[in-house]
């Protein structure tokens, strides 16, 4: 099949050409920055090319809050639609080349269709997500009292099955990985054995972990509260690594930014992983008292910017099985998604450069010798460094746009879909 992208390609290309100019000015003074501290743009970009991050299905609708959701025109109703909406991100940015389809919110009856259009609007599939935090129409046990973790062992097997079969659909889509969150935890002390919930976890997670197919991973995502809010079973990367170790070399840690408490250091957390051969992926998304919400780099893009050192680190010093997924997690409630998702590849993406664009050897040399300010500095120099024109270039390189929101505003696609789809009603909102 052949593909169809979602937007003009002139379009792009005329956008482009009003701004190749100034983009080409400031490329050219960055790079003798760079040089005069011993750093080459076209490396940094080279690697910046290499660089992609999955966008979730879910993200492409507006989530709301618990509160509510407000509907807008044009809003996608359906994983076909959400695709779609996806493509046009990856089109104007040219660094989300896959979409993260979360179960059963995203079931569809041909699988191999979906695959076939997501191709030809030049997308693919990453990580499946199952879903045992909400119960659905015409499902035989209710997920209230947990579901891997339930006291009742019908409840864990329907919940079981389901990761199954996500795995299975997974598998139809060109999928390698199982993102597991569950919302089971406890309102009130004493409600659960503490010891003998995570004990179920362990059991149940193994026998989704016995259904992967080779090469797949199982990707286990904490959460520090929420639905639950007096403890969650997997509440902290201690239990993660502990039931990922347990589990095997297919099992590995997802750090999701906001599912720790607000003064948590994120980036020491990424580096223990690591180290152990557990860091399995990412959920981006900021926070800012304790919600994992608000758009990428929105808030704190210094703590972004220090996981990516880390990350930068862990490249240099790979261990076995290192190959991060990435994906953006978060909920839209008052932007466009598509802008939002723009928006939070750019802050993504921009971490990592800043990240390459800290001089290492200058900082291993400086923290070897306890040079403290030094060693502050060198890092700091490249948070300083304003890498917006090394991501337009790599993204017009890529076939994408210098500048992805003016480029989209002028599109007109979401006026364009807002005539083609039917309006979503005001609802209540996801987790
Ligand atoms: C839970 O808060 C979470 O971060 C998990 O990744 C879910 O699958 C996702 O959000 C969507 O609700
Ligand atoms: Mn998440």
């Amino acid at each position: 099949m052949g593909q169809q992208l979602p937007l003009s390609a002139d379009l792009i290309q005329d956008a482009n050409a009003r701004r190749t100019a100034a983009l080409q000015d400031d490329y050219d003074s960055l790079g003798r920055q760079l040089r005069r501290r011993g750093l080459d743009i076209q490396a940094i970009e080279h690697e910046v090319a290499a660089f992609s991050v999955a966008l979730p299905s879910w993200g492409a609708g507006r989530g709301g809050t618990r509160f509510a959701k407000f509907p807008f025109a044009g809003a996608p109703t359906n994983i076909h639609e959400k695709l779609a909406d996806c493509a046009v991100v990856q089109q104007l940015c040219r660094i989300t080349p896959r979409v993260s389809p979360h179960f059963p919110w995203d079931n569809t009856n041909d699988y191999r269709a979906l695959r076939e259009q997501a191709q030809s609007l030049g997308v693919g599939f990453d990580a499946v997500n199952s879903n045992t935090f909400q119960d659905q129409p015409g499902q035989k046990h209710s997920y209230a009292s947990g579901s891997l973790t339930s006291t009742d062992r019908a409840v864990r097997e329907q919940a079981i099955e389901h990761n199954l079969e996500c795995i299975r659909i997974g598998v139809q889509l060109g999928s390698t990985a199982i993102t597991v969150w569950i919302g089971d935890g406890s309102n009130f002390p004493g409600q659960h054995d503490l010891t003998r919930a995570f004990d179920r976890y362990l059991e149940s997670a193994a026998r989704i972990y016995g259904a992967l197919p080779q090469g797949w991973r199982m990707l286990l995502e904490h959460k520090l509260y929420e639905p639950a809010f007096y403890s969650t079973v997997l509440q902290d990367w201690g239990s993660s690594i502990l039931a990922a170790q347990q589990l095997g070399s297919q099992a590995q840690c997802l750090v999701d930014l906001g599912h720790h408490a607000p003064t948590v250091n994120i980036e020491q957390i990424v580096a223990r992983l690591h180290r152990f051969g557990k860091l399995g992926g990412f959920h981006f998304n900021d926070s800012k008292y304790g919600d994992d919400d608000l758009d990428s780099g929105s808030i704190n893009p210094h703590q972004l910017f220090l996981v990516f050192n880390e990350l930068v680190e862990a490249e240099l010093n790979p261990r076995a099985g290192f190959d991060p997924a990435y994906l953006i997690d978060q909920s839209h409630n008052v932007t466009d998604p598509i802008e939002s998702m723009l928006s939070s590849a750019e802050a993504i993406a921009g971490a990592y450069a800043k990240a390459l664009a800290v001089d290492r050897a200058a900082l291993h040399d400086a923290q070897q010798s306890n040079d403290v300010m030094l060693a502050f500095q060198t890092l700091r120099q490249g948070y300083r460094t304003d890498v917006s024109p090394i991501l337009a270039n790599a993204r017009v390189r890529a076939g994408g746009a210098i500048d992805t929101l003016a480029t989209y505003r002028a599109s007109g696609w979401r006026e364009r879909v807002a005539r083609e789809r039917r309006l979503l009603g005001p609802g209540t909102g996801i987790v």
